[in-house]
């Protein structure tokens, strides 16, 4: 069981994770984180969950949560557009590699938008909604999942060989806590570069762990399924690819494929 006490005693932030609402089970880290900034949560304030009995990814998928992982969500009140969300998904993936990277020497790849994977297996997932009046954003909700202290035997069998664990990749069981008092720093300061709107660094930062690029790739969305090389991202956080009849498609939304060869 995670120590929020302790969290608390070693957290460096200003503002994210200052507020901590721990369950040991509940549906959903973001529904709940939803709800808590509705009723006027302020910025920050963090929910973390033991275990999710309703985890979800995006298009409502579910997201398998065993106890043992790290299932967060934080709320955040920038004053952006629905569009600019998007590039705080970036942020959140660039903060979870960052603190791979700084903790465990582990080099964490990103995937567009929302994946970070070692060895081409998901090992987190982050899922950003929004809440808007009009063009403006009310509220965002960053919910992390990553797979920590567990064995992907545990998950169901068709995602055993498509998702990994810090315990498997590292051979041991992290610190919990001191984990995600890394993680909250790093989405703090990254939220801090993003509302500088200093996009630029942002976005080498995010190139830096993006090893797809320059891949080919299969996009598949709601409206259609195409190929090609993924080029990179352009100033709002969409991925650019490049077809076969030298065509650059700006893509939104989706989900990406590596192809290997
Ligand atoms: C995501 O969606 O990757 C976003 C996942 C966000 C989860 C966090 S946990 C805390 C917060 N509270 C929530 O309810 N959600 C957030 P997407 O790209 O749509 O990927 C979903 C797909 O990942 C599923 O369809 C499965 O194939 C796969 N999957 C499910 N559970 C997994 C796991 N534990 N590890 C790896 N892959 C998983």
């Amino acid at each position: 069981m995670l120590e929020i006490e302790r969290i608390m005693r070693l957290l460096e932030t200003e503002f994210v994770g200052r507020e901590i609402h721990y369950y040991e089970k509940i549906s959903s880290t973001n529904t709940v984180a939803k709800q808590q900034a509705r009723d006027d949560a302020r910025e920050g304030t963090t929910i973390i969950a033991e275990t999710q009995t309703q985890g979800k990814g995006r298009l409502n998928r579910p997201w398998i949560s065993p106890k043992g992982g790290i299932w967060l969500s934080v709320i955040l009140r920038p004053q952006i557009t629905v569009e600019d969300a998007l590039k705080i998904t970036l942020a959140t993936a660039v903060a979870v590699a960052k603190t791979l990277y700084n903790m465990f020497d582990l080099r964490a790849e990103i995937k567009w938008p929302n994946d970070v994977l070692v060895d081409n297996k998901k090992l987190c997932g982050i899922l950003t909604e929004t809440s808007s009046r009009k063009k403006n954003v009310d509220f965002v909700v960053v919910g992390i999942g990553l797979n920590a202290n567990f064995d992907s035997k545990t998950l169901p069998e068709e995602l055993q060989t498509v998702a990994t664990t810090l315990k498997e990749v590292l051979k041991k069981e992290i610190d919990r806590e001191k984990l995600i008092c890394r993680l909250l720093k790093e989405i703090e300061d990254l939220y801090k570069t993003f509302k500088a709107k200093n996009f630029e660094t942002l976005l080498n930062e995010w190139r830096a762990f993006a090893v797809f690029l320059g891949k080919k790739v299969e996009i598949t969305n709601f409206k259609e399924k195409f190929e090609g090389v993924a080029v990179d991202v352009d100033d709002t956080g969409a991925l650019l690819v490049k077809l076969a009849d030298g065509t650059m498609r700006k893509v939104l939304s989706g989900d990406v494929t590596v192809r290997l060869v």
